[in-house]
């Protein structure tokens, strides 16, 4: 046989499920306890658009520390210091950069010194500087970019009235707010404005969070930094020029021991799967739920100089970086699924090759709340230093776990969920076991996969063939998982001699007949 012809169980791309045939009803949108809502929801549901929701400013563990509030003081003056509000400060700066005819880079960093002035000599802005200078054309600046960003920053207390929780460890909670006040505080972050953000360290209050001031981003230049300020500064050209119209929900979900499957004893059968060599997930898996080789510090390296798939999710759609603000460190039975976030650029490449292609035109609908028919669910696998360490079914327990956790869904209309070689590049992991780990999940989640290998021919190959064997045999999730105990304890057995996943697969569960 041709290796064309392998026996396939698999179905085509055009048969996997796509948001906008679960067509679910979602009926007005509503606030709980569970599900703060930013934005008034009357006025939304009367078809007004989005506008503020009122409320008022929490200086609390509980919520985003502001830097509007009239809590948030700084030390000013030279030889007798006052204390003064933090924003008299910040409002003062940007206000004088926004009404500047041209404000350079220099202008930008005197400004966020003013209010951060402990970092003064330390925070490098070269990054940015060379990318202003070396190509005024190409680099997506425009000489009144700085002042149209601050102008949008210092809208930050009339579009913020209402305090945005904190999505925290272990609680189950939902944020809705708008793609404007989204950009707004995404302005904020740009000027570094946010307090008690900047320090990092076990005693730092918001040590569990992930960095959101982007001061990382303007420093340390490179051409990875070059190609991802691009990205940046042509989303805000275009939030600043053009009016945003919908909301974006970002969910925590949490799971409790109760609510996960006992894998030993589980008699799910393999769900759909598609497989392919070419695609991304961002294009091919359009409409599914998009999956997030995420870091448990949400959005990884995006304001760094990381940049693989999760950072170049969050570069092109740059309102995932919000999330930052609010999102603490997932734990083991977590996930954070995001709902609306709108794709502004398109790239090439991946890792040092990628490069800020151009503006992405979005076409997808938006649903009864005004989000993008986007969803994306963000899952951070285990990060092995040693690769023989995922031979352990502790870790393999743990991965399937928060496979399953982001595969869930909460209603039985769901779409499929596009997804590929999680845990297998930055982290380290075997994309066999990884592979056959993600089909156990979504197994269990009665969810078809969409799974795209980034070009690994031998992959798609293997797992089409050990998808065909799995369904022929009708192999259950339980019979997979003691299968996984024998291959844990074989590859420790053989210490560095690799076993092969797929062919342990084959070898232990094709039907006698093909044995003999
Ligand atoms: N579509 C499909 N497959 C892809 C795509 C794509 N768009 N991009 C990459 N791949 P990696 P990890 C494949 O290393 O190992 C970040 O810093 C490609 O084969 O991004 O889970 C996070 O913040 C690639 O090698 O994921 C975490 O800290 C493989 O997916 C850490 O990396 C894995 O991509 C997560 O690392």
């Amino acid at each position: 046989k041709k290796r064309e012809d392998v026996p396939s169980s698999c179905c085509l791309l055009k048969d996997m499920k796509r948001i906008p045939q679960c067509d679910n009803t979602l009926g007005p949108l509503d606030f709980s306890k569970m599900h703060t809502v930013l934005v008034d929801v009357d006025v939304f549901n009367c078809g007004a658009g989005p506008i503020p929701q009122d409320g008022r400013d929490m200086w609390h563990n509980d919520f985003v520390k502001m830097p509007f509030s009239l809590s948030s003081y700084m030390k000013t003056g030279y030889k007798k210091q006052t204390n003064t509000v933090r924003w008299e400060v910040i409002y003062k700066q940007l206000r004088s950069l926004s009404k500047k005819t041209t404000a350079s880079v220099k202008d930008l960093e005197d400004a966020i010194i003013k209010y951060n002035p402990k970092y003064q000599g330390q925070w490098s802005f070269d990054a940015l500087s060379s990318l202003v200078k070396a190509d005024p054309n190409g680099s997506n600046y425009s000489p009144k970019l700085f002042q149209k960003i601050a102008e949008l920053a210092l809208r930050l207390p009339e579009l913020m009235k209402k305090a945005v929780p904190l999505l925290k460890r272990g609680h189950p909670a939902a944020i809705t707010l708008s793609q404007t006040q989204i950009a707004c505080l995404l302005a904020n972050a740009f000027f570094c404005t946010y307090p008690h953000r900047n320090f990092s360290g076990p005693k730092a209050e918001y040590h569990n969070y992930p960095s959101i001031n982007f001061t990382s981003l303007f420093g340390n230049a490179s051409s990875r930094k070059k190609q991802k300020l691009r990205a940046i500064m042509h989303y805000f050209q275009e939030v600043t020029a053009k009016k945003l119209t919908g909301l974006v929900t970002f969910e925590r979900r949490c799971f409790k021991d109760t609510d996960l499957p006992n894998w030993r004893s589980s008699n799910k059968k393999m769900h759909k799967l598609h497989v392919a060599s070419y695609g991304t997930i961002e294009n091919e898996g359009k409409g599914m739920l998009q999956v997030d080789f995420a870091s448990s510090w949400i959005g990884g390296g995006v304001l760094g100089s990381g940049l693989v798939q999760e950072e170049i999710l969050f570069i092109i759609n740059p309102e995932l970086i919000v999330s930052r603000l609010f999102t603490e460190k997932l734990g083991d039975k977590e996930c954070l699924i995001v709902t609306g976030s709108q794709q502004f650029s398109n790239y090439s490449g991946f890792g040092d090759t990628f490069e800020w292609k151009d503006p992405h035109e979005e076409r997808l609908n938006r649903d009864e709340w005004a989000r993008l028919q986007r969803q994306i669910v963000a899952i951070d696998a285990l990060h092995f230093k040693h690769r023989s360490e995922q031979y352990n079914m502790n870790h393999v327990t743990r991965e399937l776990n928060k496979a399953y956790c982001g595969f869930k869904g909460h209603q039985s209309n769901e779409p499929d969920i596009a997804t590929g070689n999680w845990g297998c590049g930055a982290f380290n992991g075997d994309k066999q076991l990884k592979a056959v780990i993600q089909l156990m999940a979504a197994a269990q989640a009665k969810r078809g996969l969409a799974f795209f290998t980034f070009e690994d021919e031998s992959l798609k190959q293997g797992l089409q063939q050990t998808y065909h064997l799995l369904v022929t045999e009708r192999t259950t999730v339980d019979k997979l998982y003691s299968l996984l105990q024998n291959y844990c304890a074989t590859q420790q057995a053989y210490g560095s001699a690799h076993v092969d996943l797929f062919e342990f697969i084959r070898i232990n569960f094709s039907p006698s007949k093909s044995l003999l």
